[in-house]
């Protein structure tokens, strides 16, 4: 298999370990992905089964709002969902997907991150941190810009070139009632980050090892984006090693075909 212009950007070693695809899809494919999650965060809040979604509030100390999507931090599990299964299925993204990935690619995690007003930031981190996978790479990232990103709003900060570090150290986020797995690389140099201010639609595509963080949203509306993380098929969940021999697999990965042989499948 030769190695795509895409796949030597994520992962050569005189790379970024990104790619920015400006205006990959209209704003109104984020603004119908906001509108089925705020959906979601109000039928949870009614006390409505929405699994295999699974909705994680804000923890941070007097978060308040009006509406419950106001409180929601991030929705895990939409892979199969109308608007997310229908960017799955866009052979646009399947071109990407085979350019970092291969002919054949399973997409494991779907998140949509809310970032509202005064939402705190999520510390600098590489994403493989999270997963104990074998073989452990190569994993991609995609995230979409729902809204502006912007450095007032909370707009993700990457490390050029970090993709070429091993998965560092990550301890515990200092700040008291974090979001629930935040933790961050505190070993580091990261005086050569860039902020990525981004419109909606854009895509940012980067590696699993690249350093990145978001800061806190100190402007008065939403800085929402979705995330999709990707691997091979036959990729084996091992579990985070937890400690005492304990290893934890996190029940929101959730592994289904997106991509065979070159063409976007169906999300089953
Ligand atoms: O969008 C954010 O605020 C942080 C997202 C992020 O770092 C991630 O999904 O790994």
């Amino acid at each position: 298999m030769t190695t795509t212009d895409l796949a030597r950007r994520l992962r050569g070693s005189d790379q970024p370990g990104f790619s920015l695809l400006e205006g990959f899809v209209g704003a109104e494919v984020g603004a119908a992905m906001l509108q089925d999650v705020v959906g979601l965060a109000r039928a949870a809040a009614a006390g409505e089964d929405i699994s295999p979604a699974f909705v994680l509030q804000e923890s941070q100390e007097g978060f308040s709002g009006a509406n419950p999507e106001d409180l929601v931090g991030k929705i895990f599990g939409l892979q199969r969902r109308g608007p997310f299964r229908e960017f799955l299925a866009d052979p646009a993204v399947a071109d990407v997907l085979v350019e970092a990935l291969g002919p054949d690619v399973d997409c494991f995690l779907a998140q949509f991150i809310f970032k509202n007003p005064g939402a705190w930031g999520q510390p600098w981190h590489q994403d493989s941190y999270y997963f104990e996978f074998e073989p452990a790479r190569p994993i991609v990232g995609l995230w979409l810009a729902v809204t502006e990103a912007t450095l007032e709003n909370g707009c993700l900060h990457v490390l050029p070139g970090s993709q070429n570090e091993p998965v560092h150290q990550h301890v515990p986020d200092s700040r008291p009632k974090s979001a629930y797995g935040y933790v961050e690389i505190v070993d580091h140099d990261m005086s050569a980050s860039q902020p990525c201010l981004l419109s909606p639609g854009d895509l940012l595509v980067f590696d699993s090892h690249l350093m990145h963080r978001s800061t806190d949203n100190r402007s008065d509306s939403i800085r929402a984006a979705m995330v999709w993380h990707f691997s091979r098929p036959g990729t084996l969940d091992l579990g985070m090693d937890v400690g005492d021999g304990v290893r934890f697999k996190n029940p929101l990965n959730d592994w289904v075909a997106v991509v065979r042989e070159g063409r976007a499948v169906p999300v089953g």
